[in-house]
């Protein structure tokens, strides 16, 4: 018997199946080869012996969007207990910036998806749901997570479906989640939009680089993004019905390996302005750094980094007074900062072409009272090359 998911893995079944584009139908740009499936992917885990958790507590955070983040406790106030979140993945076209759409893929709606937060020995329980009305397969892959690839294997979800994902959180850090459905539908997937990230604390908080307790007064969570819009022979950017139909072109300028856009939260501006971030002098915030695909330089422009765990990972002793840290593609990396003075800040990927021309930029408006002994201006701009017109000693 041939099984929807069957169906809509199989490329021989492709011209009947509703959906435009899935795992096994996609046009691999580099060897269709590639794409079969070694027997040992453990799609199901039926055979494992079973584990007993039922004595475990039980919490149900609300995702919100970003910058913002869930709210949860720095250190953990008792044992470790099981994290449920729901999630649903949203197809829909975004305005990523003025005039030019994208047929967005995302969790939740937003890019990035939102950030969850657990402690080290938490089990996080995820219900992803793929709803009737998209058109693709989906699924996740936990870079937190250990095995199956990182969850991808066990939770492709077609249009209509739902899974449900636990997994241990062993490691403390920052981690990317992604989207992962197989092939070249993988960067495809996450250059439309899904992407987040989670945070996995140490259950007794942060430590800095001498082992200090350090915690935040607030958290801003940060994903870049770098998309491949493609042009018209005007040079206009394309827009489409659907992800399906813009997929070879975009492919085609992905190929390239320059985007057309590299923003912050899913659109140019999208932190700028009446949405921009906002601080007080004195509060230590923690600015969490995404990037799923490709490197970002993040930079606080008038700012720094206090501590910086550039990897993301806080076993590691963190890097201190830092002028602009390195994400890796594939990575999330943490900074810590305490505001000193007021004014806007920018921040910035410092790849200042990327920031300015194309959209990697936002703004941290602080509040709070300006301290002359850290920076003065001793003397406003006044002209000094006088000209000598009207002056002279002669008699
Ligand atoms: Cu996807």
């Amino acid at each position: 018997m041939i099984t929807r998911r069957a169906a809509l893995k199989g490329a021989a079944l492709i011209a009947s199946s509703p959906f435009i584009i899935n795992t096994a139908s996609a046009r691999n740009p580099l060897s269709a080869k590639k794409m079969t499936a070694p027997k040992e992917e453990v799609i199901d885990t039926s055979s494992g012996k079973a584990v007993d958790l039922s004595k475990l507590p039980r919490i149900k955070p609300k995702l919100v969007a970003p910058p913002y983040v869930h709210t949860h406790d720095q250190v953990a106030k008792a044992g470790p207990r099981i994290v449920e979140f729901e999630m649903k993945i949203i197809e829909k076209e975004v305005e990523i910036d003025d005039d030019v759409y994208l047929q967005a893929m995302t969790y939740e709606g937003s890019m990035p998806g939102p950030m969850m937060v657990v402690h080290e020995g938490d089990y996080l329980e995820l219900t992803l749901y793929n709803p009737p009305e998209n058109s693709l397969q989906h699924n996740i892959d936990f870079h937190a997570s250990t095995g199956g690839l990182g969850g991808g294997s066990l939770t492709l979800v077609n249009p209509g479906e739902k899974v449900t994902l636990r997994f241990k959180a062993t490691r403390p850090g920052t981690f990317v989640y992604h989207c992962a459905p197989g092939g070249p539908m993988i960067p495809w997937h996450v250059v439309s939009g899904m992407s987040g990230a989670i945070m996995v604390l140490p259950r007794n908080g942060l430590k800095d680089q001498n082992d200090k307790p350090v915690s935040y007064d607030k958290i801003f969570y940060i994903g870049e993004n770098d998309f491949y819009v493609p042009k018209d022979k005007e040079g206009e950017y394309k827009r489409y019905e659907g992800p399906g139909e813009g997929y070879d072109d975009m492919v085609n300028v992905m190929q390239g390996l320059i985007p057309s856009h590299v923003t912050f939260n899913g659109r140019v501006g999208a932190l700028t302005g009446d949405n921009a971030m906002k601080a007080k002098v004195g509060e230590n915030v923690l600015f969490v750094h995404t990037q799923a695909n490709r490197d970002s330089r993040p930079h606080l422009i008038g700012g720094h980094g206090d501590v910086v765990w550039e990897l993301g990972k806080f076993n590691n002793k963190p890097d201190v007074d830092l002028e602009t840290w390195f994400i890796r593609g594939g990575s999330a990396g943490a900074a810590l900062y305490k505001f000193r003075q007021p004014g806007v800040y920018a921040y910035v990927n410092h790849n200042l072409i990327e920031a300015v021309n194309m959209g990697a930029t936002a703004h941290v408006v602080v509040e709070g009272k300006w301290n002359n002994d850290l920076m003065e201006q001793v003397a406003p701009p006044v002209e000094y090359a006088v000209a000598k017109g009207g002056k002279t000693a002669l008699p």
